[in-house]
Protein backbone atom coordinates (compact mmCIF):
# COMPACT_ATOMS: atom_id res chain seq x y z
CA UNK A 1 0.00 0.00 0.00
CA UNK A 2 1.13 3.47 -0.58
CA UNK A 3 2.05 5.84 2.02
CA UNK A 4 -0.62 8.17 3.53
CA UNK A 5 -0.24 12.06 2.94
CA UNK A 6 -1.07 14.60 5.58
CA UNK A 7 -1.03 18.10 5.01
CA UNK A 8 -1.35 20.01 8.49
CA UNK A 9 -1.97 23.80 8.31
CA UNK A 10 -0.61 24.94 11.67
CA UNK A 11 2.20 22.08 12.54
CA UNK A 12 4.07 25.05 14.15
CA UNK A 13 1.81 25.13 17.09
CA UNK A 14 1.48 22.80 20.22
CA UNK A 15 -0.87 20.17 18.30
CA UNK A 16 0.45 20.38 14.62
CA UNK A 17 4.20 19.25 16.56
CA UNK A 18 2.47 16.83 18.49
CA UNK A 19 0.33 15.36 15.53
CA UNK A 20 2.95 14.97 12.86
CA UNK A 21 5.09 13.27 15.76
CA UNK A 22 1.90 10.64 15.50
CA UNK A 23 1.69 10.96 12.22
CA UNK A 24 5.17 10.35 10.82
CA UNK A 25 5.40 7.39 13.63
CA UNK A 26 2.43 6.21 11.64
CA UNK A 27 4.25 5.92 8.38
CA UNK A 28 2.43 9.33 7.07
CA UNK A 29 4.34 11.28 4.69
CA UNK A 30 3.87 14.73 6.44
CA UNK A 31 3.96 18.39 4.84
CA UNK A 32 3.39 21.23 7.02
CA UNK A 33 2.08 25.07 6.53
CA UNK A 34 4.70 27.30 7.87
CA UNK A 35 4.26 31.16 7.93
CA UNK A 36 7.43 32.93 7.46
CA UNK A 37 8.08 34.97 10.28
CA UNK A 38 11.93 36.53 11.22
CA UNK A 39 12.78 33.94 13.56
CA UNK A 40 12.57 30.57 12.79
CA UNK A 41 9.91 30.08 14.98
CA UNK A 42 10.41 26.11 14.69
CA UNK A 43 11.03 25.02 17.95
CA UNK A 44 8.58 22.57 18.50
CA UNK A 45 9.03 20.46 15.35
CA UNK A 46 12.91 21.12 14.90
CA UNK A 47 13.26 17.36 16.52
CA UNK A 48 11.46 15.76 13.73
CA UNK A 49 13.10 18.33 10.85
CA UNK A 50 14.93 16.20 7.93
CA UNK A 51 17.72 17.99 6.28
CA UNK A 52 16.22 18.01 2.92
CA UNK A 53 19.37 16.87 1.06
CA UNK A 54 18.97 13.27 2.98
CA UNK A 55 17.36 10.66 1.71
CA UNK A 56 14.00 9.30 2.25
CA UNK A 57 12.44 12.70 3.45
CA UNK A 58 9.20 12.14 4.81
CA UNK A 59 8.01 16.10 6.62
CA UNK A 60 8.12 18.77 4.24
CA UNK A 61 7.62 22.65 5.43
CA UNK A 62 5.71 25.54 3.00
CA UNK A 63 5.66 28.51 3.47
CA UNK A 64 1.93 29.77 3.38
CA UNK A 65 -0.92 31.90 5.33
CA UNK A 66 -4.52 31.06 6.10
CA UNK A 67 -5.54 34.17 4.27
CA UNK A 68 -4.06 34.04 0.78
CA UNK A 69 -6.32 31.22 -1.24
CA UNK A 70 -3.46 30.92 -4.03
CA UNK A 71 -0.92 29.73 -2.09
CA UNK A 72 -3.57 27.11 -0.39
CA UNK A 73 -4.76 26.15 -3.37
CA UNK A 74 -1.52 25.47 -5.24
CA UNK A 75 0.05 23.60 -1.82
CA UNK A 76 -2.70 21.26 -2.04
CA UNK A 77 -2.40 20.69 -5.66
CA UNK A 78 1.21 20.03 -5.26
CA UNK A 79 0.81 17.64 -2.33
CA UNK A 80 -2.47 15.60 -3.10
CA UNK A 81 -3.28 15.00 0.46
CA UNK A 82 -5.15 12.29 1.76
CA UNK A 83 -6.04 13.81 5.18
CA UNK A 84 -5.76 17.36 5.94
CA UNK A 85 -5.57 18.64 9.55
CA UNK A 86 -6.99 22.36 9.40
CA UNK A 87 -5.13 23.15 12.68
CA UNK A 88 -3.74 26.79 11.59
CA UNK A 89 -5.71 29.80 13.30
CA UNK A 90 -5.43 32.66 15.55
CA UNK A 91 -6.19 30.47 18.58
CA UNK A 92 -5.78 33.06 22.23
CA UNK A 93 -9.28 33.99 22.98
CA UNK A 94 -8.32 37.41 24.89
CA UNK A 95 -6.16 38.50 21.65
CA UNK A 96 -9.51 37.73 19.43
CA UNK A 97 -11.11 41.10 21.25
CA UNK A 98 -8.40 42.96 20.21
CA UNK A 99 -7.56 41.96 16.11
CA UNK A 100 -11.36 40.90 15.51
CA UNK A 101 -11.27 40.99 11.55
CA UNK A 102 -7.73 39.10 11.57
CA UNK A 103 -9.55 36.34 13.32
CA UNK A 104 -12.41 36.29 10.69
CA UNK A 105 -10.02 36.26 8.36
CA UNK A 106 -7.53 33.36 9.29
CA UNK A 107 -9.79 31.07 11.84
CA UNK A 108 -13.52 31.75 9.72
CA UNK A 109 -12.65 32.23 6.12
CA UNK A 110 -9.32 29.99 6.17
CA UNK A 111 -11.52 27.17 6.69
CA UNK A 112 -13.34 28.14 3.29
CA UNK A 113 -10.10 28.66 1.46
CA UNK A 114 -9.12 24.86 2.27
CA UNK A 115 -12.52 22.89 1.65
CA UNK A 116 -12.85 25.46 -1.38
CA UNK A 117 -9.43 24.42 -2.75
CA UNK A 118 -10.11 20.79 -2.39
CA UNK A 119 -14.02 21.36 -3.86
CA UNK A 120 -12.04 23.18 -6.88
CA UNK A 121 -9.02 20.58 -7.08
CA UNK A 122 -11.83 17.92 -7.75
CA UNK A 123 -10.24 16.26 -4.68
CA UNK A 124 -13.43 16.01 -2.88
CA UNK A 125 -13.62 12.37 -2.95
CA UNK A 126 -9.75 11.55 -1.91
CA UNK A 127 -9.49 14.18 0.71
CA UNK A 128 -10.39 13.87 4.09
CA UNK A 129 -10.66 16.99 6.11
CA UNK A 130 -10.34 17.50 9.85
CA UNK A 131 -11.22 20.92 11.52
CA UNK A 132 -9.85 22.01 14.29
CA UNK A 133 -13.60 23.18 16.01
CA UNK A 134 -13.58 23.62 19.85
CA UNK A 135 -15.60 24.12 22.87
CA UNK A 136 -15.39 27.63 23.01
CA UNK A 137 -18.61 27.25 20.42
CA UNK A 138 -20.66 25.98 23.35
CA UNK A 139 -19.52 29.69 25.36
CA UNK A 140 -22.56 31.17 27.53
CA UNK A 141 -23.40 27.74 29.20
CA UNK A 142 -26.97 26.63 27.83
CA UNK A 143 -26.52 22.80 29.60
CA UNK A 144 -23.54 20.57 30.77
CA UNK A 145 -22.09 18.58 29.78
CA UNK A 146 -21.87 20.23 26.68
CA UNK A 147 -22.56 17.55 23.79
CA UNK A 148 -22.59 17.15 20.34
CA UNK A 149 -26.16 18.16 20.32
CA UNK A 150 -25.47 21.27 22.87
CA UNK A 151 -26.37 24.26 21.01
CA UNK A 152 -24.11 27.12 20.40
CA UNK A 153 -23.82 30.26 22.45
CA UNK A 154 -20.27 32.28 21.19
CA UNK A 155 -18.28 34.47 23.31
CA UNK A 156 -15.64 36.11 21.35
CA UNK A 157 -14.44 36.88 17.75
CA UNK A 158 -12.72 34.09 18.23
CA UNK A 159 -15.01 31.54 19.13
CA UNK A 160 -17.73 33.43 16.30
CA UNK A 161 -15.03 32.75 13.53
CA UNK A 162 -14.69 28.96 14.58
CA UNK A 163 -18.34 28.87 14.78
CA UNK A 164 -18.52 30.38 10.75
CA UNK A 165 -15.75 27.48 10.12
CA UNK A 166 -17.39 24.55 12.01
CA UNK A 167 -20.50 25.13 10.03
CA UNK A 168 -18.84 25.65 6.28
CA UNK A 169 -17.41 22.29 7.50
CA UNK A 170 -20.70 20.91 7.51
CA UNK A 171 -21.97 22.21 4.90
CA UNK A 172 -19.34 20.99 2.30
CA UNK A 173 -20.13 17.68 4.00
CA UNK A 174 -23.28 17.96 3.11
CA UNK A 175 -23.17 19.65 -0.09
CA UNK A 176 -20.43 17.90 -2.33
CA UNK A 177 -20.66 15.07 -0.49
CA UNK A 178 -17.00 15.77 1.28
CA UNK A 179 -15.50 13.37 4.40
CA UNK A 180 -15.23 16.69 6.27
CA UNK A 181 -15.39 16.79 9.95
CA UNK A 182 -15.12 18.63 13.55
CA UNK A 183 -13.18 17.78 16.47
CA UNK A 184 -14.98 19.71 19.25
CA UNK A 185 -11.80 19.63 20.96
CA UNK A 186 -12.03 20.75 24.61
CA UNK A 187 -9.08 22.49 26.48
CA UNK A 188 -5.99 20.60 25.92
CA UNK A 189 -2.62 21.47 27.35
CA UNK A 190 1.16 20.16 27.22
CA UNK A 191 4.70 21.52 28.09
CA UNK A 192 4.42 23.15 25.03
CA UNK A 193 1.63 24.92 25.16
CA UNK A 194 1.75 28.53 24.27
CA UNK A 195 3.02 30.48 27.00
CA UNK A 196 -0.06 32.55 27.33
CA UNK A 197 -2.51 30.59 28.04
CA UNK A 198 -3.93 29.78 31.62
CA UNK A 199 -2.29 26.59 32.51
CA UNK A 200 1.25 27.28 30.94
CA UNK A 201 1.45 30.92 32.10
CA UNK A 202 0.97 29.11 35.81
CA UNK A 203 3.12 26.50 35.15
CA UNK A 204 5.90 28.23 33.99
CA UNK A 205 4.93 31.11 37.14
CA UNK A 206 5.03 28.14 39.93
CA UNK A 207 8.26 27.08 38.86
CA UNK A 208 10.19 30.34 38.76
CA UNK A 209 8.74 31.18 42.13
CA UNK A 210 10.12 27.94 43.56
CA UNK A 211 13.37 28.98 42.09
CA UNK A 212 13.42 32.45 43.54
CA UNK A 213 12.99 33.87 39.73
CA UNK A 214 10.39 35.63 40.27
CA UNK A 215 8.02 37.23 42.77
CA UNK A 216 4.58 36.85 41.66
CA UNK A 217 2.11 35.43 39.35
CA UNK A 218 -0.86 37.94 37.80
CA UNK A 219 -3.74 36.26 36.26
CA UNK A 220 -7.35 37.08 35.75
CA UNK A 221 -10.38 35.57 36.12
CA UNK A 222 -10.10 32.83 38.71
CA UNK A 223 -13.59 31.17 38.98
CA UNK A 224 -13.73 30.18 35.00
CA UNK A 225 -13.59 25.95 34.98
CA UNK A 226 -12.33 24.22 32.09
CA UNK A 227 -12.03 20.66 31.48
CA UNK A 228 -8.59 19.95 30.34
CA UNK A 229 -6.67 17.13 28.67
CA UNK A 230 -3.23 16.44 27.39
CA UNK A 231 -2.69 17.25 23.62
CA UNK A 232 -0.69 14.30 23.26
CA UNK A 233 -4.39 12.27 23.82
CA UNK A 234 -5.87 14.73 21.84
CA UNK A 235 -3.92 14.65 18.60
CA UNK A 236 -4.52 11.03 18.11
CA UNK A 237 -8.18 11.73 18.35
CA UNK A 238 -8.20 13.44 15.18
CA UNK A 239 -6.13 10.62 12.99
CA UNK A 240 -9.09 8.49 14.39
CA UNK A 241 -11.47 10.93 13.43
CA UNK A 242 -10.66 10.72 10.25
CA UNK A 243 -10.73 7.10 10.23
CA UNK A 244 -13.95 6.47 11.52
CA UNK A 245 -16.38 5.04 8.97
CA UNK A 246 -18.62 8.22 8.52
CA UNK A 247 -17.61 11.47 8.33
CA UNK A 248 -19.21 12.87 11.62
CA UNK A 249 -18.55 15.52 14.01
CA UNK A 250 -17.22 14.92 17.88
CA UNK A 251 -16.99 16.37 21.04
CA UNK A 252 -12.92 15.21 22.83
CA UNK A 253 -13.25 16.01 26.45
CA UNK A 254 -12.21 14.73 29.68
CA UNK A 255 -15.62 14.86 31.16
CA UNK A 256 -14.19 17.02 34.19
CA UNK A 257 -13.73 19.98 35.31
CA UNK A 258 -11.90 22.44 37.22
CA UNK A 259 -10.97 25.87 38.79
CA UNK A 260 -8.63 28.06 37.53
CA UNK A 261 -7.55 28.48 41.16
CA UNK A 262 -7.55 24.72 41.77
CA UNK A 263 -4.80 24.16 38.87
CA UNK A 264 -2.69 27.01 40.72
CA UNK A 265 -2.83 24.67 43.99
CA UNK A 266 -2.02 22.12 41.84
CA UNK A 267 1.11 23.32 39.69
CA UNK A 268 2.56 25.42 43.86
CA UNK A 269 1.34 21.79 44.97
CA UNK A 270 3.71 20.21 42.82
CA UNK A 271 6.60 21.82 44.30
CA UNK A 272 5.77 21.25 47.71
CA UNK A 273 4.54 24.58 48.11
CA UNK A 274 0.83 24.83 49.62
CA UNK A 275 -1.32 28.24 48.76
CA UNK A 276 -4.16 29.74 50.54
CA UNK A 277 -6.09 31.96 48.75
CA UNK A 278 -7.77 34.88 50.84
CA UNK A 279 -10.01 37.98 49.71
CA UNK A 280 -12.40 38.26 46.74
CA UNK A 281 -12.90 39.37 43.03
CA UNK A 282 -10.22 41.89 42.27
CA UNK A 283 -8.45 41.77 45.79
CA UNK A 284 -7.81 38.03 46.08
CA UNK A 285 -4.73 36.65 46.54
CA UNK A 286 -2.70 33.39 47.02
CA UNK A 287 -0.47 33.01 49.68
CA UNK A 288 2.20 30.49 51.04
CA UNK A 289 0.75 28.45 53.56
CA UNK A 290 3.51 25.68 53.70
CA UNK A 291 6.44 25.14 51.99
CA UNK A 292 7.46 21.27 52.24
CA UNK A 293 10.15 20.87 49.79
CA UNK A 294 13.47 22.16 51.44
CA UNK A 295 14.93 22.61 47.92
CA UNK A 296 12.70 25.54 47.39
CA UNK A 297 13.12 28.54 50.10
CA UNK A 298 9.52 30.24 49.54
CA UNK A 299 9.09 32.31 52.51
CA UNK A 300 5.73 31.63 54.78
CA UNK A 301 2.76 34.55 54.22
CA UNK A 302 4.32 35.45 50.77
CA UNK A 303 1.83 36.81 48.48
CA UNK A 304 2.52 34.56 45.67
CA UNK A 305 -0.84 35.46 43.81
CA UNK A 306 -2.54 38.07 42.78
CA UNK A 307 -5.62 39.41 40.58
CA UNK A 308 -4.97 41.92 37.72
CA UNK A 309 -8.18 42.30 35.66
CA UNK A 310 -6.19 43.04 32.40
CA UNK A 311 -7.24 39.48 32.01
CA UNK A 312 -10.34 39.70 32.14
CA UNK A 313 -12.46 39.52 29.12
CA UNK A 314 -15.37 41.51 27.24
CA UNK A 315 -17.46 38.57 27.55
CA UNK A 316 -16.18 35.09 29.56
CA UNK A 317 -16.82 31.92 29.24
CA UNK A 318 -17.61 30.49 32.85
CA UNK A 319 -17.91 26.76 32.20
CA UNK A 320 -16.60 24.14 29.85
CA UNK A 321 -17.08 20.61 30.49
CA UNK A 322 -17.84 18.29 27.97
CA UNK A 323 -19.76 14.33 27.42
CA UNK A 324 -17.14 12.56 25.21
CA UNK A 325 -19.33 9.57 25.40
CA UNK A 326 -20.25 9.31 21.76
CA UNK A 327 -16.27 9.18 20.79
CA UNK A 328 -15.61 6.60 23.61
CA UNK A 329 -17.91 4.82 22.36
CA UNK A 330 -17.80 4.83 18.35
CA UNK A 331 -13.90 5.06 18.39
CA UNK A 332 -13.27 4.05 21.30
CA UNK A 333 -11.87 7.41 23.15
CA UNK A 334 -9.34 6.72 25.81
CA UNK A 335 -6.83 8.84 27.76
CA UNK A 336 -3.57 8.11 29.02
CA UNK A 337 -3.49 10.91 31.49
CA UNK A 338 -5.60 12.78 34.06
CA UNK A 339 -5.23 16.15 35.37
CA UNK A 340 -2.94 15.22 37.60
CA UNK A 341 -0.49 13.67 35.27
CA UNK A 342 -0.76 16.99 33.00
CA UNK A 343 0.25 19.18 35.68
CA UNK A 344 3.11 16.54 36.57
CA UNK A 345 3.99 16.16 33.03
CA UNK A 346 4.09 20.59 32.46
CA UNK A 347 5.82 21.22 35.98
CA UNK A 348 8.30 18.65 35.36
CA UNK A 349 9.29 20.40 31.92
CA UNK A 350 8.75 23.68 33.62
CA UNK A 351 11.15 23.59 36.16
CA UNK A 352 13.82 22.09 34.30
CA UNK A 353 13.59 25.21 31.67
CA UNK A 354 14.11 27.15 34.26
CA UNK A 355 16.93 25.19 36.12
CA UNK A 356 18.41 26.62 33.35
CA UNK A 357 17.91 30.30 34.46
CA UNK A 358 19.70 29.50 37.50
CA UNK A 359 22.62 28.20 36.07
CA UNK A 360 22.26 31.24 33.73
CA UNK A 361 22.14 33.43 36.65
CA UNK A 362 24.65 31.68 38.70
CA UNK A 363 27.24 31.62 35.83
CA UNK A 364 26.77 34.92 34.85
CA UNK A 365 27.44 36.40 38.21
CA UNK A 366 30.47 34.02 38.07
CA UNK A 367 31.30 35.81 35.06
CA UNK A 368 30.79 38.99 35.97
CA UNK A 369 32.81 39.12 38.97
CA UNK A 370 35.98 37.73 37.31
CA UNK A 371 35.87 40.70 35.04
CA UNK A 372 35.10 42.86 38.11
P1 LIG B 1 -1.39 27.22 18.67
O1 LIG B 1 -1.74 28.63 18.89
O2 LIG B 1 -0.34 26.56 19.50
O3 LIG B 1 -0.97 27.01 17.13
C1 LIG B 1 -1.65 27.68 16.10
C2 LIG B 1 -0.92 27.41 14.80
O4 LIG B 1 -1.58 28.13 13.75
C3 LIG B 1 0.54 27.88 14.77
O5 LIG B 1 1.30 26.99 13.99
C4 LIG B 1 0.43 29.23 14.06
O6 LIG B 1 1.61 29.62 13.41
C5 LIG B 1 -0.63 28.88 13.03
N1 LIG B 1 -1.25 30.06 12.44
C6 LIG B 1 -1.86 31.09 13.07
N2 LIG B 1 -2.35 31.98 12.18
C7 LIG B 1 -2.00 31.51 10.96
C8 LIG B 1 -2.17 31.99 9.65
N3 LIG B 1 -2.82 33.13 9.40
N4 LIG B 1 -1.69 31.26 8.61
C9 LIG B 1 -1.02 30.10 8.84
N5 LIG B 1 -0.81 29.60 10.09
C10 LIG B 1 -1.29 30.30 11.12
O7 LIG B 1 -2.77 26.40 18.79
P2 LIG B 1 -3.03 24.89 19.26
O8 LIG B 1 -2.02 24.02 18.66
O9 LIG B 1 -3.28 24.87 20.71
O10 LIG B 1 -4.45 24.62 18.58
C11 LIG B 1 -4.55 24.07 17.27
C12 LIG B 1 -5.93 24.37 16.71
O11 LIG B 1 -6.92 23.79 17.53
C13 LIG B 1 -6.29 25.84 16.62
O12 LIG B 1 -7.08 26.02 15.48
C14 LIG B 1 -7.11 26.10 17.87
O13 LIG B 1 -7.97 27.19 17.67
C15 LIG B 1 -7.83 24.79 18.01
N6 LIG B 1 -8.21 24.38 19.34
C16 LIG B 1 -7.27 24.32 20.33
C17 LIG B 1 -7.59 23.85 21.57
C18 LIG B 1 -6.60 23.77 22.68
O14 LIG B 1 -7.02 23.66 23.84
N7 LIG B 1 -5.32 23.78 22.41
C19 LIG B 1 -8.97 23.39 21.87
C20 LIG B 1 -9.86 23.45 20.73
C21 LIG B 1 -9.47 23.93 19.52
P3 LIG B 1 2.77 30.46 14.18
O15 LIG B 1 3.59 29.43 14.92
O16 LIG B 1 3.47 31.10 13.04
O17 LIG B 1 2.08 31.41 15.10
P1 LIG C 1 -9.27 29.44 26.63
O1 LIG C 1 -7.82 29.24 27.27
O2 LIG C 1 -9.68 30.85 26.58
O3 LIG C 1 -10.18 28.48 27.34
O4 LIG C 1 -9.01 28.96 25.12
P2 LIG C 1 -6.96 30.15 28.26
O5 LIG C 1 -5.94 29.24 28.84
O6 LIG C 1 -6.48 31.38 27.57
O7 LIG C 1 -8.02 30.59 29.38
C1 LIG C 1 -8.68 29.66 30.20
C2 LIG C 1 -9.44 30.38 31.30
O8 LIG C 1 -8.50 30.94 32.22
C3 LIG C 1 -8.90 32.27 32.54
N1 LIG C 1 -7.73 33.04 32.96
C4 LIG C 1 -6.69 33.38 32.19
N2 LIG C 1 -6.40 33.09 30.90
C5 LIG C 1 -5.23 33.54 30.39
N3 LIG C 1 -4.89 33.22 29.13
N4 LIG C 1 -4.37 34.33 31.13
C6 LIG C 1 -4.63 34.66 32.43
O9 LIG C 1 -3.85 35.35 33.07
C7 LIG C 1 -5.84 34.15 33.00
N5 LIG C 1 -6.40 34.23 34.22
C8 LIG C 1 -7.54 33.57 34.19
C9 LIG C 1 -9.51 32.78 31.25
O10 LIG C 1 -10.33 33.92 31.51
C10 LIG C 1 -10.31 31.54 30.81
O11 LIG C 1 -11.54 31.50 31.44
C11 LIG C 1 -8.21 27.82 24.84
C12 LIG C 1 -7.53 28.06 23.48
O12 LIG C 1 -6.62 27.02 23.25
C13 LIG C 1 -8.55 28.09 22.36
O13 LIG C 1 -7.87 28.14 21.12
C14 LIG C 1 -9.38 26.81 22.43
O14 LIG C 1 -10.36 26.83 21.42
C15 LIG C 1 -10.04 26.69 23.79
O15 LIG C 1 -9.03 26.66 24.78
C16 LIG C 1 -10.84 25.40 23.93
Amino acid sequence: MSQKVALITGITGQDGSYLAEFLLKKGYIVHGLKRRSSLFNTDRIDHLYQDPHEKDIKLFLHHGDMTDSMNLTRIIQETQPDEIYNLAAMSHVHVSFETPEYVANADGTGTLRILEAVRLLGLEKKTKIYQASTSELYGKVQETPQKETTPFYPRSPYAVAKMYAYWITVNYREAYGMFACNGILFNHESPVRGETFVTRKITRAASKIALGLQDKLYLGNLDAKRDWGHAKDYVRMMWMILQADEPEDWVIATGQTTMVRDFVRMAFGYCGIELEFRGEGVNEVGVVKACMNPEYQVAIGKEVVAVDPRYFRPTEVDLLLGDPSKAEQKLGWNREYNLQNLVEDMMKSDLKLMTKDVYLKEGGYKIMSYFE
